[in-house]
């Protein structure tokens, strides 16, 4: 025993949390100690993580992608996540603004944490999207995006780059925020998916 996890969060943190989401001091008190009742250890690992994504998609393969967000939440790349990028995701996932978004899509699709995203980084995210669609569902996609190959092709050339190119994070955001499609093929959204088939 001995250690001081025993109820409150640290000011620094619930400063920083209020400022940066939308959660109040008391929704923040009550998420940590859900928190720390799931996790008493008050870090999530990576093998916590994947179990959790594993729950969610049983018949499908979704080990990848979890990793992928994992590291995009692991902010100060530590290997666990801790209570206060925990809730940052929460936050961003559920009612962060479309830009906020964005920036973390940038974070995931930025295989390499370098600053910029290249071609094989899309395919990379691309792929682990791909395990997590059900094969019925990939039938249903159009020709031209159908793989992780073409879907990617496909994203590039949205872009407007050439093989080697490489993207920055300003002309990933503006990109996105210019064309759905791009918004639509970056994402895993399998229940827009599907109301897409239902209304061919
Ligand atoms: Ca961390
Ligand atoms: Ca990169």
């Amino acid at each position: 025993m001995g250690n001081t996890k025993s109820g409150a969060i640290s000011k620094d943190i619930l400063e920083d949390l209020k400022m940066n989401t939308k959660y109040s001091e008391e929704e923040l008190a009550v998420w940590y100690q859900t928190f720390l009742k799931e996790c008493p250890s008050g870090l999530i690992s990576m093998e916590q993580f994947e179990k959790i994504y594993a729950s969610f998609f049983p018949d499908r393969d979704p080990k990848a992608y979890a990793q992928h967000v994992f590291r995009s939440f692991d902010t100060n790349s530590d290997g666990t996540l801790d209570f206060k990028e925990y809730i940052i995701a929460l936050h961003l996932t559920s009612s962060g603004k479309m830009s906020q978004k964005l920036e973390w899509a940038f974070s995931l699709y930025d295989v390499d944490g370098n600053g910029t995203i290249n071609k094989e980084e899309i395919l990379e995210i691309v792929k682990a999207i791909f395990k997590m669609i059900n094969e019925d569902e990939q039938k249903t996609l159009p020709e031209d995006e159908n793989t992780p190959e073409k879907r990617a092709d496909k994203i590039w050339e949205y872009f407007g780059k050439k093989k080697n190119d490489k993207l920055s994070e300003g002309e990933f955001i503006q990109g996105t925020l210019e064309n759905r499609d791009i918004l639509r093929l970056i994402q895993f959204e399998p229940q827009k998916m599907k109301g897409k088939q239902q209304k061919q």
